[in-house]
């Protein structure tokens, strides 16, 4: 997915029929492995193209309430706030991706 606005604006929340929770993440180099974390919000820059994919940001749905097909549209309600405050809510749809290699905690055992 990609996002672009004309001013500064942050996509601030993410919202979905399909799951009970929907995440803003990102990944982030933590000792050598890439890892993601959830983020409060997604910065746009004014003019300047964001994209949301696979090992960059992301957004994540938790609690699936049923079982998404890789490449279905999802239907989600995304939620701007731009510099002043003012809120704008657009409705989409975007494919559904594999999470890749990247797994939300590491649960390593080590000796
Ligand atoms: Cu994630």
């Amino acid at each position: 997915m990609l996002l672009s606005s004309p001013t500064d604006t942050a996509l601030i929340e993410a919202d979905s029929p399909i799951s009970k929770h929907v995440e803003t993440h990102e990944m982030v180099m933590q000792d050598n492995v890439m890892r993601m974390r959830q983020i409060p919000k997604i910065d746009l820059p004014a003019g300047q193209t964001v994209e949301l994919k696979p090992g960059s940001y992301h957004i994540m749905f938790i609690n699936l309430k049923a079982q998404v097909q890789e490449g279905s549209d999802i239907p989600m309600t995304l939620t701007f706030e731009d510099v002043n405050g003012v809120r704008q809510t657009i409705s989409i749809t975007a494919p559904a991706r594999p999470l890749a290699s990247a797994p939300h905690s590491n649960h390593h055992q080590k000796h």
